[in-house]
């Protein structure tokens, strides 16, 4: 339903990703791979999977570069507006080819978001 994204950002376009400070680690990749959230937003990445992912900075505009093992879960608020560059260093690239996501804050949006898991999309499963 398209009136659900209706009051999202007063004065602005859309924004492009769901609306949700909840990804999910699930069969390598990460779900969603395009979100969006408010300025003071904590995002919360869940190890869905058994195996050991990590949530890593594609972009030189944050800092991280944390292990998630197995059904475990980990934090980070980004603060300022910009789209973020995310990816697993098992599974993934920087280039974010393979299990790889971005994350767009306060006013920016997502120019190319990545595809639900296609090759062709920068996506693709290993
Ligand atoms: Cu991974």
């Amino acid at each position: 339903m398209s009136t659900l994204f209706v009051t999202g950002c007063l004065g602005g376009s859309d924004p492009v990703g769901e609306e949700t400070t909840d990804v999910s680690m699930v069969d390598e990749q990460f779900d969603p791979r395009n979100v969006h959230a408010d300025t003071d937003a904590t995002i919360t990445w869940t190890n869905e999977d058994e195996t050991r992912h990590t949530v890593t900075a594609a972009s030189d505009n944050w800092e991280k570069d944390s292990e998630v093992p197995g059904g475990a879960e980990t934090t980070h608020t980004f603060g300022g507006s910009g789209v973020y560059d995310v990816y697993c260093s098992v599974h993934g690239d920087a280039d974010l080819s393979g299990m790889s996501m971005k994350v767009s804050i306060g006013d920016e949006t997502i120019e190319d978001p990545l595809g639900d898991g296609s090759d062709a999309d920068g996506g693709g499963y290993y």
